[in-house]
């Protein structure tokens, strides 16, 4: 039924496209090679671009999940600490969810400093600091999971706690009173029970570069620790936001170390959670400025690190991070070098679909069935 009903709106989205991208909506959408192989593929979008028709359609026609960019974070959603605006999250939720695609729920804790609200550190906590600081975590995660409940299937409950230079999990407003790992801990009971049908997952960027074993090694020992309490965690997602880890590396993509990935992938799938990858794309600045060449590099890169992705069975869902690099995040905060523009996502600028789109359709077509 909802096939049917994505089918059909998928349609409807094409024929309102320009007629040059018309073309392109026609072939299989990444929805429907990702559904043949019992995956769900999907992408990111905030405000700013949900705000494009243009965009909105493109997004329509080739994805099953919608995940919101920023509008699901404690700095959208949370004002102050008595007030929840829920008006930006609503209107992707709707809207994805009026379409017939998927929503995935981002993120109930950016477990970091300084992706939260400022009021979260000046906050009065009171007499009974962790009573306070506990009460406030888990009303906020109920509040938010409750209200998706029916509607999000898969949440990030915790995003980025680990500090990948020290290997330690981050201290943050909240954390100084609970403690670090019980502020993980909390926050993903308290979304359990408020969404007691939903994928749970704690989402980072630990990657295969060869350069990252300590940040996998401190995201294996936090899962090991979650699974050793009995904390609810359903799965790990792997941001993967490919490429150099600093913009200014001197050569290629960055070094990646397939054995050490199959080695972390395998420990995490050996505790029975999921992967996803929820926020794919390709950090281009080492890449040269002529475009093909570039193109031809990213979709490469990306096509090794998916086949070796779909290669577990326990890997359902593929996320850009935005399907155009009209709007991507990298444009603004890591410009290249040289200046010219990012390409970072399956799309270019103009919506027209890239080496990087084919490279994520081959992989899905060639996944193997898993059963
Ligand atoms: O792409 C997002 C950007 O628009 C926001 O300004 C930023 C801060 O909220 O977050 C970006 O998304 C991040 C995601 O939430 C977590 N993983 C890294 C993403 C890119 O920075």
């Amino acid at each position: 039924m909802l096939v049917d009903r994505r089918t059909v709106l998928a349609g409807a989205a094409a024929l309102a496209l320009a007629p040059r991208m018309a073309q392109a909506a026609a072939e299989p959408s990444l929805a429907r090679i990702a559904q043949a192989k019992g995956m769900c593929f999907g992408s990111t979008m905030g405000l700013r671009n949900f705000l494009d028709p243009a965009y909105r359609q493109l997004n329509a026609s080739q994805c099953g999940l919608i995940v919101p960019e920023t509008e699901m974070k404690w700095v959208a959603l949370r004002p102050d600490a008595r007030t929840f605006d829920f008006a930006a999250a609503d209107r992707i939720v709707d809207w994805a969810t009026s379409n017939g695609m998927g929503v995935r729920g981002h993120t109930l804790l950016w477990h970091s400093e300084r992706w939260m609200p400022d009021w979260v550190a000046k906050h009065d906590y009171g007499p009974d600091p962790r009573k306070e600081a506990e009460r406030l975590l888990t009303e906020h995660v109920a509040t938010v999971a409750r209200r998706y409940a029916d509607r999000i299937d898969s949440f990030d409950v915790v995003n980025e706690g680990i500090d990948p230079d020290t290997g330690l999990l981050r201290e943050t407003a909240l954390s100084r009173h609970l403690g670090a790992e019980a502020t993980i801990d909390i926050a993903f009971r308290a979304a359990r029970e408020a969404a007691p049908r939903a994928e749970l997952v704690y989402n980072d960027f630990m990657t295969w570069r060869a350069d990252d074993g300590r940040h996998r090694a401190a995201v294996l020992r936090l899962l090991e620790g979650m699974k050793t309490r009995g904390v609810p965690i359903d799965g790990l997602g792997v941001q993967s936001h490919l490429g150099s880890k600093y913009s200014d590396a001197p050569t290629g993509l960055g070094q990646v170390d397939e054995r050490a990935w199959r080695a972390f992938l395998d420990e995490v799938v050996g505790m029975g959670l999921n992967l996803l990858v929820t926020e794919l794309d390709v950090h281009d600045n080492p890449l040269p400025t002529a475009i093909e060449v570039r193109d031809r590099a990213v979709a490469d890169h990306a096509r090794a690190y998916l086949d070796l992705m779909l290669s577990y069975p326990a890997c359902k869902t593929v996320m850009c991070w935005g399907l155009s690099d009209r709007y991507t995040w990298l444009a603004g905060s890591r410009p290249r070098p040289d200046g010219t523009p990012k390409r970072p996502c399956p799309y270019d600028a103009d919506f027209r679909p890239k080496p990087l789109r084919a490279a994520i359709a081959g992989a899905f077509g060639a996944r193997p069935m898993h059963g």
